[in-house]
């Protein structure tokens, strides 16, 4: 039996000023959060380690910390991790090109492209990710203060391991990388998700990536400007997929990572391109 461990730290707004990293829920800023699946017996650590990151991280000092333990029960999906590579890449104007690059080879249009370009560029106010769909460009989550929070997703000990050894191959063994590729891989093997496109709202962090089945997880330094507040998660459907389906799927079906798919260092685009699946 497994159980799904979230955890949520916040604290509420001191003054106003925009682009502050605001929730407009009210459920305050956001400074830190965690998720897995877990056995019983791991649980209490879980939570330890919940705990002491809710209360370490640089954004600041929490005034709540909430914990959600939930049993599963519906065993979870298993998958493997996709590939990662890092895009070579030197500044935020290229960074636009080389997204443009990757998505339109998948058929994402210019106009779902321009949707999701406007949304990470919107000082990041939403927890969640918006879903466009790829050739229309309709926004169709229904709540666009909330978008969709990724959810119910973990990895075993020994995958995680894997992961650990292959990233620090390439110095990225750190929790935002795995836990960035763990919820890109849940995200991609979601049937109606053609892409995803993530900008970090982190001011410090300008890593961002696009992800999908056909060329793995693409990392993009310098996607956004160091200090920038803005930030986000666009997943790009099938013009024809329903929305929910989808939805609940990312929200509410578990999914474990159980096999790690091969890291690579820095490529460029049409390298990574030409070489579908890496
Ligand atoms: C985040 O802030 O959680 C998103 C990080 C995205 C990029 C992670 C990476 O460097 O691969």
């Amino acid at each position: 039996m497994l159980y799904s461990v979230r955890m949520r730290a916040s604290k509420q707004r001191e003054k106003k000023r925009p682009g502050s990293g605001a929730d407009p829920t009210g459920n305050g800023i956001h400074i830190s959060g965690a998720e897995g699946l877990y056995r019983k017996e791991e649980i209490a650590a879980a939570v330890d380690g919940c705990t002491a990151r809710a209360l370490g991280h640089s954004r600041g000092e929490p005034d709540s910390i909430f914990i959600t333990i939930e049993k599963i029960t519906e065993a979870p999906k298993r998958i493997r991790t996709l590939p990662l590579v890092t895009v070579r890449n030197r500044s935020c104007e290229s960074a636009r090109r080389l997204i443009r690059e990757f998505l339109l080879n998948i058929s994402v249009s210019e106009e779902a492209i321009r949707t999701a370009l406007e949304i990470v560029s919107e000082p990041a106010a939403m927890r969640g990710a918006a879903i466009v769909r790829a050739r229309s460009g309709l926004r169709v989550d229904p709540d666009y203060h909330r978008g969709v929070r990724v959810s119910r997703l973990g990895i075993t000990p020994r995958a995680g391991q894997n992961l650990s050894r292959e990233l620090s191959r390439y110095a990225l063994d750190c929790d935002t990388v795995r836990e960035a590729l763990i919820l890109a891989s849940k995200v991609a093997s979601c049937g109606p998700v053609i892409a995803e496109l993530c900008v970090s709202d982190d001011p410090d962090y300008t890593t961002g990536y696009v992800a999908s089945r056909a060329f793995g997880y693409a990392r993009l330094p310098h996607i956004k400007r160091r200090n920038a507040r803005t930030g986000g998660r666009v997943f790009f459907i099938r013009e024809n997929a329903i929305p929910d389906a989808a939805i609940s799927y990312l929200e509410k079906t578990p999914v474990m990572v159980t096999g790690i798919s091969p890291c690579h260092g820095t490529c460029s685009a049409s390298e990574i391109i030409g070489h579908r699946h890496l």
